[in-house]
């Protein structure tokens, strides 16, 4: 399949540089490389420049309210688990507003892919401190130095039950693309945080500082079996990031275990009560 079948005539909006292309780019590498046609791709976001991205990639999306993405996502996989969903968005968007919804779904193990451009700020509303912006780092919105601690959206996921957690690189765009792709291809919820630098509005963790830090896990012998291992690479952030699989697992997913899917996708079970479904609800009062 040839990458075009991905592309839409509308430009993407993002400044010149801005790591989101490379993260749009790796998104249509994967889905071309595995084969999936774009009638079966639903791209959800919620309110960002990287949420923005749905727009600029020829497939279903819906462009939803800021945070809310994931709950969207998970509707729409529930009534039609056949649907390939894929979640997009910002760390303000998801790991900010969204941040329970997001909880839910990695413990639920839902079977979508949560692609999140981590550029530590709030681009779109012009640089504020997001809740991955490092401490004492000056923003629009703390002029003095953020006097958090940032989260950890690695070994929050690890902890939460995501079953596949991975971390990509905005300046690395082909081992992107494959954690991309690795993560669509996980039966579950994979969570892949993009180190995607914003140009703009982030002077502080550009690709030029990235790229003296980053290394590939895979690399270095580490097991994506293990979870303590897992977790203790997580915590590995400055001198040395880690990028690459921390951790896959297998566990059913909830589509697996919803009774209401026990006869098939909700999209193709006939609409209303039918005799059948009705004597079966009577019983119950019998
Ligand atoms: C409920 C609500 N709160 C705040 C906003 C304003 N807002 C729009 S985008 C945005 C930040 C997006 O940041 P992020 O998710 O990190 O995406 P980026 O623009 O950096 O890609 C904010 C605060 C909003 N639209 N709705
Ligand atoms: S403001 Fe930052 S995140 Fe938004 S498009 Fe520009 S570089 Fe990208």
């Amino acid at each position: 399949m040839d990458l075009s079948v991905y592309k839409v005539e509308t430009k993407a909006t993002w400044c010149p540089g801005c790591g989101d292309f490379a993260v749009l780019r790796g998104i249509q590498t994967a889905l071309t490389a595995l084969e999936i046609n774009p009638k079966d791709v639903l791209v959800v976001s919620g309110i960002g420049c990287s949420s923005n991205l749905p727009g600029f990639l020829k497939s279903y999306g819906f462009h939803g309210l800021h945070g809310r993405a994931v709950p969207v996502a998970t509707g729409a996989k529930l009534v039609n688990p056949d649907l390939n969903v894929i979640v997009a968005g910002g760390d303000g968007d998801g790991y900010g507003i969204g941040l329970n919804h997001w909880v839910h779904a990695m413990r639920r193990n839902f079977n979508i892919t949560y692609v999140v451009m981590n550029n530590q700020v709030y681009g779109l509303t012009t640089g504020q401190a997001s809740p991955t912006t490092e401490k004492g780092q000056r923003t629009k919105s703390t002029p003095m130095g953020v006097i958090e601690v940032p989260i950890n959206p690695i070994s929050m996921a690890l902890v939460t039950g995501a079953t596949f957690v991975a971390r990509a690189f905005s300046g690395d765009a082909d081992h992107l693309a494959k954690m991309i792709e690795l993560g669509i291809k996980h039966k579950g919820f994979s969570l892949v945080d993009v180190l995607s630098p914003c140009v703009t509005y982030n002077k502080r963790n550009t690709y030029q500082w990235f790229r003296e830090r980053v290394y590939r896990l895979q690399d270095n012998g580490h097991n994506p079996k293990n979870l303590d291992d897992a977790i203790k690479k997580s915590y590995e952030w400055d001198a040395k990031i880690p990028i690459g699989v921390f951790y896959e697992t297998d566990r059913p997913t909830y589509e697996d275990e919803e009774p209401g899917l026990k006869k098939g996708p909700v999209v193709s079970q006939p609409l209303g009560i039918n005799q059948e479904l009705g004597k079966e609800l009577l019983k119950e009062f019998e």
